[in-house]
């Protein structure tokens, strides 16, 4: 994985894990074209490196993780462009989405609209007190349409949806863990130490296991109870024989910590 010290998305890699920077701070890291291009170029990337475990996306600057999509962008558009947009829109969340390993949002300040999208594309969102959350979208004539109306109701079932979307209401980070979007609430000086110590402590377990655990939460929530419980069984199967597996156990019987390897 190369690390991209400049530009509007930023990488850097600290021990296992590549840190995903969305870095244009005067704009409240809203989402632009350079962002919809080198966000799923940066997660591809740091996923396909076997010396990267765990991802962690974040925004620079201290007002925002990000502010939703670029709104100085939007314009008029004509029906070819439009499908252009759209095709990219698709782009940069699918490589949230197909990630297979843990995505992990760390998040401060405004977290709006599309910036709320990729949050919620990550396994584990971490938020700092003074988070805000909104989705703007209805009150600019659009919809969230980067996965945000189908997570939300997922996540929160039809009525929380509607409320939020339909009514764009701002909210804080412990709304937002009552409600469900957010795990974990920390002091806004303890975000980028409690998403590191949380990286580091899956990067310090099986990643194959980590991996299919995702795919059976993500790929089994989407299937009925029975496939799913098939999906689950095919996917312990892969595992049973993983010399992770076999090393998590010796590790036990020698009273010692493990060493996995990741296969
Ligand atoms: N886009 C562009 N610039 C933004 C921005 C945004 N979303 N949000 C903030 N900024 C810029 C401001 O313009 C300002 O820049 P200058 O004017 O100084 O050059 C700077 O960031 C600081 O912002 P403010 O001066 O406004 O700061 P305040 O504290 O007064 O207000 C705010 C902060 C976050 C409440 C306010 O900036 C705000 O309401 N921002 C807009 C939030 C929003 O509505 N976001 C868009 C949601 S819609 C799609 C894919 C995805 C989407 C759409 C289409 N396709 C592929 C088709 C997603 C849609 C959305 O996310």
């Amino acid at each position: 994985m190369l690390e991209v010290t400049e530009g509007a998305v930023l990488v850097t890699r600290r021990d296992a894990v590549a840190w995903i920077t969305l870095n244009r701070p005067d704009a409240l890291n809203a989402i632009n074209i350079e962002i919809q291009a080198r966000l799923p170029a940066a997660i591809r990337e740091a996923d396909a490196d076997p010396a990267i475990r765990v991802l962690v996306i974040q925004g620079a600057g201290p007002r925002s993780f990000c502010a939703g999509a670029d709104i100085k962008e939007f314009t008029a558009v004509d029906e070819p462009l439009a499908r252009r947009q759209s095709r990219m829109r698709d782009h940069w969340i699918d490589a949230l989405d197909q990630c297979q390993k843990p995505l992990i949002a760390a998040i401060h300040g405004f977290c709006l609209g599309g910036g709320l999208e990729i949050a919620l594309a990550c396994d584990i969102r971490v938020a700092a007190g003074d988070a805000q959350f909104a989705f703007p979208e209805t009150g600019l004539g659009i919809i969230p349409a980067a996965g945000g109306t189908q997570r939300v109701v997922r996540m929160l079932g039809w009525a929380q949806a509607l409320d939020l979307i339909l009514t764009g209401r701002r909210f804080g980070a412990e709304e937002a863990k009552v409600l469900g979007l957010v795990t974990r609430v920390v002091a806004p000086d303890a975000l980028q130490p409690a998403a590191e110590e949380l990286a580091l402590a899956l990067a310090g377990k099986p990643p194959l296991a980590l991996q299919f655990a995702k795919e059976a939460i993500r790929k089994g929530g989407e299937l009925d109870y029975a496939a799913g419980r098939r999906l689950e069984t095919d996917l312990l199967t892969h595992l049973l024989n993983t010399s992770d597996r076999l090393e998590a156990a010796q590790a036990f019987r020698e009273k010692r910590p493990p060493r996995f390897s990741g296969r």
